[in-house]
């Protein structure tokens, strides 16, 4: 295992000195990181560097409105990434994959800048990314991504918030977590090895879908709600930042579940997330922490993509509440909808 190291530079040297093929990946965290200084200050500087947040005419892959932030990013790391071991680049802000190094061995998907919505209001928001090897025999630039997620050689995220951390897993090791010192500009390393705890009564979702949703999901959340008096026998908490990285960090930090089901709207039969840059390595990073992420039922890093910019219903975080939830949705005990003739559960059953 890796000891804990002063700063994310100990760290990645330490991890290639252990492992030599992790090098490539090891250079192209370093570019990621790099990139996140940059995009910090001017994050940090909000209506002071310039209207960050304001909105544009065009729209990205999945027709949201793209804020000036979102297209600065997207420039940042493409600019980066041409310089780094990376054949192909995907990005929510790209329609097309993008070529790179066609020799280099590594391709990337991300999302420049996640939680746009929050851009505005001061509130933390990240860069997503995900690191593949390149596919033996890929005949187009797709082909490359459309890999199950556990073929992640390094997965992560940076979150600029109060603190501007880059959360991140390589090979197999564990999850590490290392916060930007502004005094000297560099990662230092702030948790060695996350561990979420296997349980945990907070739960994160938007309750504002809660008549979209399918009977398992209002199940789960019904009896959350009904906390000591409930099934669950438990008061339960909730937290909804609306930043994926954020309710991510919060949860690698102290466990409970996050849930972007799948619901009746227009558009959302897959939730809202995305595979490749968004479930991929939060899935990624959740698991070598102890934890668990599913699509409701399936794990997430064993789903095959059905495109560059598929979505994908995402739950994850702490292994006991993300069982239970596929519970909800395997055994009709749970998924029934209450009925004045089935009467209310008084047992819970795992
Ligand atoms: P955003 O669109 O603001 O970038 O990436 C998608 C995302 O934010 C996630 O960060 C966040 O978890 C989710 O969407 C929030 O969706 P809702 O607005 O539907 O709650
Ligand atoms: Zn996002």
């Amino acid at each position: 295992m890796i000891s804990e190291t002063e700063d994310l530079e100990a760290f990645l040297d330490q991890s290639v000195a252990a492992d030599a093929r992790l090098d490539p990946a090891a250079s192209v965290l370093r570019a990621i990181a790099a990139a996140s200084v940059e995009l910090s200050g001017v994050i940090g500087l909000g209506q002071l560097f310039g209207k960050v947040g304001a909105s544009r005419e065009s729209t990205n892959t999945d027709g949201d409105v793209q804020k000036e932030l979102d297209v600065l990013a997207n420039d940042v790391f493409v600019d980066i990434l041409a310089r780094a071991p990376v054949a192909a680049l995907v990005s929510e802000e790209l329609r097309e994959p993008l070529v790179l190094d066609p020799q280099a061995p590594l391709v990337v998907a991300m999302d420049p800048v996640d939680g746009s919505s929050n851009i505005d209001t001061n509130v933390s928001i990240g860069t997503i990314f995900s690191i593949l090897p390149v596919r033996p025999g890929a005949v187009r630039v797709e082909d490359h991504f459309l890999q199950p997620g556990r073929a992640q050689v390094a997965a992560g995220f940076v979150i600029y918030g109060p603190q501007t951390s880059i959360v991140l897993a390589l090979g197999d090791g564990a999850t590490q977590i290392f916060t930007l010192d502004r005094r000297e500009g560099r990662f230092r390393q702030a948790v060695h090895c996350v561990a979420i705890p296997p349980d945990a009564a907070e739960y994160s979702i938007n309750a504002s879908n809660y008549r979209h949703w399918d009977d398992p999901v209002r199940a789960f959340i019904d009896d959350c709600e009904q906390g000591a008096e409930g099934p669950l026998k438990r008061n339960h908490n909730m937290r909804w930042v609306g930043s994926l990285v954020a309710d991510a960090y919060r949860i690698l930090l102290r466990g409970g579940i996050f849930l972007y089901p799948g619901d009746r709207r227009s558009g959302y039969g897959e939730g809202r997330l995305r595979l490749l840059y968004e479930a991929n390595p939060v899935a990624f990073l959740v698991e070598h922490a102890g934890g668990a992420a599913t699509d409701c039922v399936n794990r997430i890093l064993d789903l095959e993509p059905s495109g560059i910019h598929a979505r994908v219903p995402l739950v994850f975080g702490s292994a006991g509440p993300v069982d239970l939830v596929a519970g909800y949705h395997s055994d009709p005990q749970f998924s029934a909808e209450r009925s004045p003739l089935f009467g209310r559960r008084g047992l819970m059953r795992l």
